[in-house]
């Protein structure tokens, strides 16, 4: 035999050997990340993961106030209806502006109890408010000094604000604080900066909104985070630098300040995901109005749903039109919300006077019966990894590991079929409303079930609780 060609041969074989285990790493390596280098981009890649951020990814279900001088129109002026929402009368041709910005010298909300909203939210469940401190007009529910359109000048002279802090925290509510850019009252506030006159009218705008944010952490130092909104302006998407520094201060007042995706843009004017699609900010806050489907539109981030009883009204609106959401259909919402790793949060629009209506407050109640009965499958709830059922919802207890079902919808058949992942067993459900009432498991198949209602009886959502164990190699079912 030829020696060269043996030594040849062997050479290609180990070189051959050598190339596929290149290529086999390269084909489970991953992708080496393409970005470019940003200052003002994401600082951090991922969820955040100290102890203020793991309480806000538990909280499951919150409550969203809006309140204002809007209120007192309640979207209606001289007999018309504003179409839009009733907080943005103030941007209707049909509502001269000099007759809004004069609402303040009659808001005196005679029947505005803080502790008494603060009550209902906690029997709702809610684990955090997000209070409206100044909305896109610019009134402050707080006694800014950097303003004179403040509730001080109004008849009612009192901090709102202070009030309802105060009362939420008394029910362990944290409170989170909305805030909006946009400031229609500002003689510096611009949405387009196309002089350098506007520029310089800008700049005094900036420090006045950096003025007004430090004074409201010090002013409510139990605030666990800022709601930023009214950033699509292009004045605002030119101030990266500012928006980051201002952040890192503000972050700095109040150690573990959770702040969404909403307030910052990077240096090229992008707001909630920056140029290399990372998020900027704690969680997304691109749900408005809206729920994702599937875990994979979530994108690994943290996310929550703010969203409205009718369709688009925030403030209050005395005449409501249209689809009016039900307490079944909000339950729901937030089954789906925590079942995809997000909190739903669910807005109040007081009226005039300081009174939550009548439909909210009865939704409310409604919301907080069940969840009185059934939280254990919201709190501190996550996604599960099994195949989606079209009965409801699984969430599974990052504090305990049990795993739920939040069954909305039961079939005719009155049989909830459950997939689990490989060698999980489901041995035991129970119904949390009434845990001695038995509910039948039925192994159909290798890691599927049929569990068998004994009742069909149900006129809201209910919840099992599932008992699972591993199972043990060799006893798998095939
Ligand atoms: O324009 C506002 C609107 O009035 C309301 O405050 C909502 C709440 O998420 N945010 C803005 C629209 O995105």
């Amino acid at each position: 035999m030829n020696i060269k060609f043996l030594k040849v041969n062997k050479l290609s074989k180990v070189l051959i050997i050598f190339m596929s285990l290149i290529s086999i790493n390269l084909l489970y390596a991953q992708a080496p990340r393409v970005s470019i280098n940003l200052k003002h981009g994401a600082h951090q890649l991922g969820k955040r993961t100290d102890q203020s951020m793991e309480t806000w990814r538990n909280y499951g279900l919150g409550q969203f106030i809006h309140w204002g001088v809007y209120a007192i129109p309640g979207g209606q002026w001289n007999n018309k209806k504003y179409r839009g929402a009733a907080e943005w009368i103030r941007s209707w041709d049909g509502m001269p502006k000099d007759a809004y910005d004069n609402l303040y010298k009659q808001f005196n909300p005679k029947g505005f109890n803080a502790k008494a909203w603060a009550k209902q939210a906690k029997h709702m469940g809610a684990k955090y408010v997000i209070l409206t401190t100044k909305h896109h007009d610019g009134f402050c529910l707080w006694p800014s000094k950097f303003t004179d359109y403040t509730i001080i000048n109004t008849p009612y002279k009192k901090d709102i604000i202070g009030q309802l802090v105060d009362a939420y925290n008394e029910q362990n509510i944290d409170v989170y604080l909305y805030f909006s850019i946009i400031d229609w009252n500002h003689p510096g506030y611009r949405s387009v900066l196309k002089t350098e006159e506007d520029r310089k009218a800008y700049e005094t705008f900036k420090v006045f909104t950096e003025n007004q944010l430090t004074e409201l952490l010090n002013a409510y130092p139990t605030t666990k985070g800022l709601w930023f909104d009214g950033t699509w302006d292009s004045a605002w998407k030119e101030q990266a630098a500012f928006a980051d520094s201002l952040d890192s201060k503000l972050r700095k007042m109040i150690p573990g300040l959770v702040i969404g995706a909403r307030f910052r843009p990077d240096e090229y004017g992008k707001r909630g995901f920056d140029s290399n699609g990372d998020i900027i900010g704690d969680y997304e806050q691109g749900w408005e109005r809206k729920m994702p489907n599937h875990i994979d539109d979530v994108h690994g981030n943290d996310w929550e749903c703010v969203m409205t009883v009718p369709e688009n009204q925030w403030g209050y609106q005395s005449n409501w039109e249209g689809h009016i959401k039900t307490s079944n259909e909000l339950i729901e919402m937030i089954a789906k919300a925590v079942s995809l790793d997000g909190n739903f949060v669910l807005n109040f629009g007081p009226d005039g006077q300081g009174v939550i209506r009548s439909e909210e407050t009865q939704l409310a109640k409604e919301i907080g019966d069940w969840m009185e009965v059934n939280n254990e499958a919201i709190y501190n709830g996550s996604y599960l990894n099994w195949e989606k059922q079209d009965w409801g919802y699984y969430t599974k207890s990052r504090k305990t590991n049990k795993i739920y079902m939040i069954v909305c919808n039961v079939p005719v058949s009155g049989m909830l079929r459950v997939k689990t992942t490989d060698k999980i067993d489901v041995i035991k459900a129970s119904l949390i409303q009434e845990p001695t009432q038995g509910v039948d498991v039925e192994i159909i198949g290798k890691n599927e079930y049929f569990i068998h209602l004994k009742s069909f009886d149900f006129k809201k959502p209910f919840v099992l609780e599932l008992e699972t164990k591993l199972i043990q190699e060799g006893t798998e079912i095939h």
